[in-house]
């Protein structure tokens, strides 16, 4: 690997300079403003895979007297550079943090990459046609990531041929195909369950989602519900579901400990389904998970579902998804939709956890606000980015 550090009076500067020297493949290692001097300075550190550093204006080090690639295959090396590039970043970033990198540094270098990831995605954008770069522009609008994006696109450039790259509407079609079996593999081996517990972050909806799914449940497909809630906590938390039990006239239990949850799971034995909401306590509580896990670790089998609000930010959705892995959720319900247009972020969540999405909420109306969702209506939400 090759290190070079560069200084520039702004990131475009600093970004054509390593362009320049190390070529198109070079990463962002590190960036810092300088003091001193009359206008501010900034120091980049950049790196390249292999190959001599090359000098301004040169061709591309180590590549440059390799033959040039075959077109088809551009897409598919591009894809590849970046997907070392990223693991790369990755490593570098783990390393920094180890080395208790100054966060707001840490910060600055983020945004760097982002832009430096834009700059260079642009730059083998180009080679896409318009249409292309629209899906990608659409795609990264709506919070789909930048490398998943980049994926997207370039395996539609790669498989399609030259023709079909140009109708926008045929495109947008298949890019929603591809982007419904993208999805699909999350789905594999999703099955429902008879005893199905809510979990997530307090306020995700865990409690107004239960009462929809057992409304859903009890009206539309006339099964036997019944509700527990081991929400003690907060006296009003367990009165919330009861008031819906009393409407939807289900049994509800209440249970304060895995004791008394068993004993009510017992007393619902008839039912065929059993909902369960867990507290909206602050999960980042010492102790909390653990309860949780031990809490539903049953004999019988429990799918429980994540809880995740689309109002969060992408990194927040990340600290929720790792937060709640150890309690083994086998699907997610994202809530919110009415609240937020991101619906690329559902995307990024079930692309990196192999899980599928059971329903998604989009309201506080009780039973209304609720789907069922598929891949492909999945899909179709993110290319349309409405909810129709
Ligand atoms: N806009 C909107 N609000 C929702 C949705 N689901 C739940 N809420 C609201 O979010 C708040 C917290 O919901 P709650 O079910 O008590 O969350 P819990 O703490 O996870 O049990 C309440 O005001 C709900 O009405 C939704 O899909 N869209
Ligand atoms: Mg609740």
């Amino acid at each position: 690997m090759q290190i070079k550090r560069f200084e520039a009076a702004s990131t475009q500067e600093a970004l054509s300079k390593i362009r320049s020297e190390l070529g198109p493949d070079a990463v962002v290692l590190s960036t810092r403003k300088l003091r001193g001097g009359r206008s501010p300075l900034l120091e980049v550190t950049a790196a390249v895979d292999a190959g001599p550093v090359a000098g301004a204006g040169k061709a591309r080090p180590g590549k440059a007297q390799a033959a040039p690639p075959p077109p088809r295959e551009e897409g598919e090396a591009a894809a590849g550079d970046l997907r070392r590039d990223l693991g790369e970043i990755k490593t570098l970033l783990a390393e920094s943090a180890l080395r208790s990198f100054p966060y707001g540094e840490f910060l600055e270098m983020r945004e760097m990459l982002d832009t430096f990831f834009d700059t260079m995605g642009f730059q083998r954008k180009e080679k896409f046609p318009g249409a292309l770069q629209k899906i990608y522009h659409h795609l990264v609008s709506i919070g789909v990531s930048r490398p998943k994006a980049f994926l997207l696109v370039s395996t539609l450039n790669r498989n399609l041929p030259p023709g079909k790259l140009q109708d926008e509407t045929a495109l947008g079609r298949t890019a929603e195909k591809l982007l419904s079996m993208s999805i699909g593999l999350s789905y594999r081996g999703a099955e429902r369950k008879r005893i199905c517990a809510l979990v997530g972050p307090t306020g995700a909806g865990k409690t107004t989602t239960l009462a929809k799914i057992a409304a859903r449940a009890t009206l539309e497909e006339k099964k036997r519900v019944g509700l527990i809630t081991t929400d003690t906590y907060r006296i009003a938390a367990a009165e919330q579901l009861k008031t819906y039990a009393r409407i939807m006239q289900v049994p509800i239990e209440v249970a304060s400990d895995k004791t008394a949850f068993r004993v009510a799971l017992a007393k619902l034995s008839d039912r065929d389904l059993v909902l369960v909401d867990t507290p909206g306590k602050n999960s980042a509580e010492p102790g909390y998970i653990d309860r949780l896990r031990d809490l539903l670790q049953l004999d019988a089998p429990v799918e429980t579902s994540l809880l995740l609000p689309l109002t969060s930010s992408q990194d927040n959705l990340a600290e929720n998804v790792a937060r709640f892995r150890p309690v083994g959720y086998q699907s997610i319900i994202f809530t919110k939709l009415d609240e937020s247009r991101h619906f690329g972020r559902i995307y990024n969540v079930i692309d990196q956890e192999r899980k599928p999405v059971s329903w998604v909420t989009s309201g506080q109306n009780v039973p209304q606000d609720i789907e069922r969702i598929d891949p492909g209506r999945l899909a179709n939400m993110i290319m349309t980015s409405t909810l129709q």
